[in-house]
């Protein structure tokens, strides 16, 4: 076996002294170069002289420890050089904590002051590697203490936190409960107000396809209804003139008989006229007040005042129907009166006594031959002209046209269970009033439907937040779920509303791309990994998604954004749920600190994973 110088070192130390030493300084001695202190018990030399292999495998001459040969399957017998390819180089960094370097960095040429600050590691090296032990112990000594500082600070957040989450719940509860109750009632509301909208509509919609009907009634009806009511209007207006010269004739002899005569057919005259006064007595004064124009003048003159009113009715269907049917009525009335006066006259003229010179009965009896004579001229004359004027095809569509009329202002009538107040207005004004009404319908319909959607997506929310979000222990992320934060990184601005959902939008054009919804918790991260899956779809590519890693701070804030792969992104989050929680039993809280402190372990690849465990509140 070749020996080496160092080995050969070793071999007259141990033999100097039978066994290996134990100080402290290990590294000064060539023999135990490289051993952690508290295994250097075990580089002792047994009785035989033998080195056993940590892992036990094999035993060798305690000179062959060191000797840059590597011997052991562990790599044990070679701690202080880079013979073992998994051996371990353990430096004492006095003044900073101590540290083990992979054997193939031992005397590679390079300080490897991140594990090794005494610079031991390069012992047999020309690379001069100071020791900077306590520069370096200074800065973590001053790093640990910043990091105790942030989590005492953000465990006492977390702990408040935690306490508060408590009384939110019961509060946020109650406002579940409370708008629950609300939605019920909103939505009676919305059923109501529909069924409003509707009957309006509907109201609204038959009126507009009745006065459609109308429309065309009126286009095929109106002009032979106008003529046919002139017609109706000019024969009323002889009829009135003859029954005015009856009454005035009957008149006459009520007034200016001669009662001494006492003849029985002339007070039989006047008792029947005297009762059709007293029942009208103002047919009598509008008779008089006609005497002394002449027949014909009159006509003339009433017939130009009836123009006039008609103009006005003349361009509705409707409001001539109604004169026509006025006239007609009032001619059937004329038509009896001028009956019941002419049987008075010829009954006087049939019973009077002749014998008596009573001249108002005679004038009377005279006036009835003239009346006869005069009613037959007119009515050839009203005949005559009726003919010219087609009167009977013009009374024939008339009576074709009510009918129909009469159906359409039926449908067209406002329904009363609807609206009541409407009853007494004219139909124009009902018109404008029901289109308001059914403005006025649709925007509370419309109102209250939002209203609705807007408090179910309310309740939603609480019943997501209460009833089925993991929010971590003790409902830890409770008062924060949903609220968002920003991150401006100069291409993009990443938003991550916690466990809710992250964006990535572009600070050149706004553009928002979804990185995913919250999904779940990375297992055993205890809540402090979220996973957030289902963004948007990369263009030829997976849909984006992204891990927001939270460390411990006391106030959130969102840390960095990088796109480790393409559309795989992750994302460094401060905020307290990554804290020791402050009320921990204190030793605990100290082995975390001490299990955070970067060193004692190999090549400086701490894990700087949070010990605390928040299932244990
Ligand atoms: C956008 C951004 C990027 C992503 C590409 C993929 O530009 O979302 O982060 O890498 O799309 O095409």
């Amino acid at each position: 076996m070749y020996i080496t110088r160092l080995s050969q070192v070793s071999l007259v130390l141990a033999a100097n002294f039978g066994l290996v030493l134990g100080d402290s300084n290990q590294n000064s001695n060539p023999a135990v170069r490289g051993v952690d202190p508290q295994l250097l018990p075990k580089y002792k030399a047994n009785a035989a002289g033998q080195f056993t292999c940590l892992d036990g495998s094999q035993q060798i001459p305690i000179a062959r420890v060191n000797d840059d040969y590597c011997d052991c399957a562990d790599g044990s017998d070679e701690p202080g050089t880079s013979a073992c390819a998994n051996g371990t180089f353990y430096c004492a960094n006095k003044g900073h904590l101590p540290g083990r370097l992979s054997a193939w960095r031992v005397n590679d040429g390079i300080c490897d002051y991140d594990v090794c600050c005494d610079g031991s590691d390069e012992w047999d090296t020309d690379a001069a590697c100071p020791d900077k032990c306590e520069e370096i112990g200074k800065l973590h000594r001053h790093k640990v203490a910043e990091q105790q500082r942030i989590e005492e600070a953000g465990g006492k957040r977390l702990a408040e936190l935690i306490a508060n989450a408590g009384s939110l719940r019961r509060t946020k509860q109650k406002e579940l409960d409370e708008k629950r109750a609300r939605l019920a009632e909103v939505e009676a509301e919305l059923a109501a107000a529909e069924k409003r909208k509707e009957a309006l509509e509907k109201q609204q919609h038959d009126i507009a396809e009745s006065t459609g009907k109308l429309q065309s009634l009126s286009d095929q009806y109106l002009p032979s209804v106008v003529s046919y009511r002139k017609q109706l209007a000019a024969e009323l207006h002889v009829l009135r003139a003859q029954r005015d010269r009856l009454i005035l004739m009957l008149r006459s002899v009520r007034v200016d008989h001669n009662p001494e005569f006492n003849d029985p057919a002339v007070a039989s005259a006047i008792k029947e006229y005297s009762e059709f006064v007293d029942a009208y007595p103002y047919m009598e004064q509008a008779a008089l007040a006609f005497a002394d124009e002449d027949d014909a003048a009159r006509t003339e003159r009433l017939l130009q005042m009836d123009q006039d009113n008609m103009a006005e009715d003349d361009g509705a269907l409707d409001k001539c129907n109604q004169a026509v049917e006025i006239a007609e009525a009032e001619m059937a009335t004329a038509h009896d009166d001028i009956d019941l006066f002419v049987r008075l006259l010829e009954n006087l003229r049939d019973g009077y006594n002749k014998n008596y010179h009573d001249l108002a009965v005679k004038a009377a009896v005279s006036g009835l031959s003239a009346f006869e004579a005069d009613r037959s001229a007119s009515a050839e004359k009203v005949q005559k002209e009726q003919e010219e004027a087609d009167f009977y095809s013009l009374k024939q569509q008339y009576d074709e046209m009510k009918p129909q009329l009469e159906q359409l202002l039926a449908e067209s009538s406002i329904d009363e269970n609807v609206e009541a107040e409407a009853k007494e207005e004219d139909s124009n004004d009902q018109k404008v009033d029901l289109d308001q009404q059914v403005t006025e319908a649709r925007t509370a319909y419309w109102d209250i439907h939002s209203t609705l959607n807007r408090e179910r997506n309310e309740v939603d929310q609480l019943k997501s937040l209460l009833e089925e979000s993991d929010l971590g222990p003790n409902d830890m992320y409770l008062s924060v779920k949903g609220e968002c934060h920003k991150l401006d990184t100069g291409e993009y601005t990443y938003e991550v509303c916690l466990l809710d959902r992250v964006t990535q939008i572009s600070n050149k054009d706004n553009a928002r791309q979804s990185l995913g919804t919250f999904e779940s918790f990375a297992e055993g991260s205890n809540h402090t990994k979220h996973n957030y899956l289902h963004g948007t779809k990369c263009w030829n590519g997976p849909e984006r998604s992204i891990v927001v890693q939270v460390i411990c701070n006391e106030h959130i804030q969102l840390l960095s954004v990088s796109e480790l792969e393409k559309c795989e992104y992750q994302a460094t989050m401060a905020a307290p749920f990554a804290c020791p929680i402050a009320d921990a039993a204190p030793e605990m809280v100290e082995n975390t600190l001490e299990d955070n402190i970067p060193d004692a372990s190999i090549d400086g690849n701490s894990q700087h994973g949070n010990g605390h465990v928040h299932d244990e509140l």
